[in-house]
């Protein structure tokens, strides 16, 4: 049941900023980052394969998982919870999406995301930077290693067009973020453990300039405190619920 709170606080709000981690694509069947790691990659640690480093000294193990992920995106689909999202930004005056997800089921939902650590489907090259566009599907990739692509340029290896640990996020992207943070009434934060900065100080920002945090998350996150509602549930049922009840015709 959505606190009453929470209902008149959305329905008299003007501006929403969604942010979203990689719950909200768990029951699209995307293993989350923390248990992104099944197959061969369960004898290794994400922090360690998400790295720049990692892709110099081994760059088919870390080219194997990128595809890996990616060819699971491609045979999943949005869920209810994306949905839900993509929806809600036609329920209020200005709803701004951010996620730190590399898949793309927010936009094959709909939405138009502010995307602070790239995607899964814009590889460039590792060596001269320049853009590959989405290269073709591997076929049904098995999880195991896979030599990079080279670059038709300069003959480098193409890496995924992710943010890596250690690298710098995109700077307009983060300012946007930052912004929509510092203007919101509302804030969601839907799926994320909360832990990988500078994305995590996105709710900080919002909680200290007034707006209501809302957390959707199964679990507890550091944020818990700061959250002014946590909605224990997960995203593809707590928020079609929450649209329901703020906006269907009787609840107007
Ligand atoms: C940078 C792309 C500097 C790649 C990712 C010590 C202290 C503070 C910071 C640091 C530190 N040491 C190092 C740092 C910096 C580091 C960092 O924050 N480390 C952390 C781990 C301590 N950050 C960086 O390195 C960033 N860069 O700082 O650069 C700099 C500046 C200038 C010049 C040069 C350098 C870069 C960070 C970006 C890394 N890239 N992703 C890829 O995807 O492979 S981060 C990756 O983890 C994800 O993208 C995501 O952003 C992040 C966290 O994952 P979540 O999305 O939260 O997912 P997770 O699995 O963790 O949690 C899922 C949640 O969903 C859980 O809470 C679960 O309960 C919930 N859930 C599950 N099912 C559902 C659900 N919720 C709802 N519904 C469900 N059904
Ligand atoms: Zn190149």
């Amino acid at each position: 049941m959505t606190p009453s709170e929470l209902l008149a606080r959305l329905r008299s709000a003007s501006r929403v900023v969604v942010f979203t981690g990689a719950g909200v694509s768990a029951e699209s069947g995307i293993p989350t980052f923390r248990d992104a790691l099944t197959g061969l990659w369960s004898k290794f640690d994400p922090m360690q394969l998400a790295t720049a480093e990692a892709f110099r000294r081994d760059p088919a193990l870390v080219w194997g998982w990128y595809e890996w992920r990616r060819a699971k995106v491609a045979g999943a689909k949005p869920n209810a919870g994306h949905f839900a999202i993509a929806k809600m930004a036609s329920l209020v005056p200005l709803l701004t999406l951010i996620t730190q997800n590399v898949d793309d089921l927010h936009e094959r939902a709909g939405s138009d995301p502010i995307r602070l650590h790239g995607s899964l489907f814009a590889p460039r090259c590792f060596d001269c930077g320049e853009g590959h566009g989405v290269l073709p599907a591997s076929p049904i990739v098995a999880d195991e290693p896979l030599e990079p692509p080279a670059c038709a340029r300069c003959a480098g290896k193409i890496r995924p067009g992710v943010v890596w640990f250690g690298e710098a996020l995109p700077g307009e992207a983060l300012d946007a973020a930052f912004d929509a943070a510092r203007s919101c009434d509302v804030l969601f934060s839907v799926g994320t453990s909360s832990v990988v900065y500078p994305a995590a100080e996105i709710p900080v920002i919002a909680a200290r300039s007034g707006a209501a945090v809302v957390q959707v998350n199964p679990d507890r996150t550091p944020l818990d405190e700061m959250a002014r509602f946590n909605l224990r549930g997960s995203a593809a049922s707590v928020l079609p619920q929450l649209l329901r009840e703020t906006w269907s015709e009787e609840n107007r």
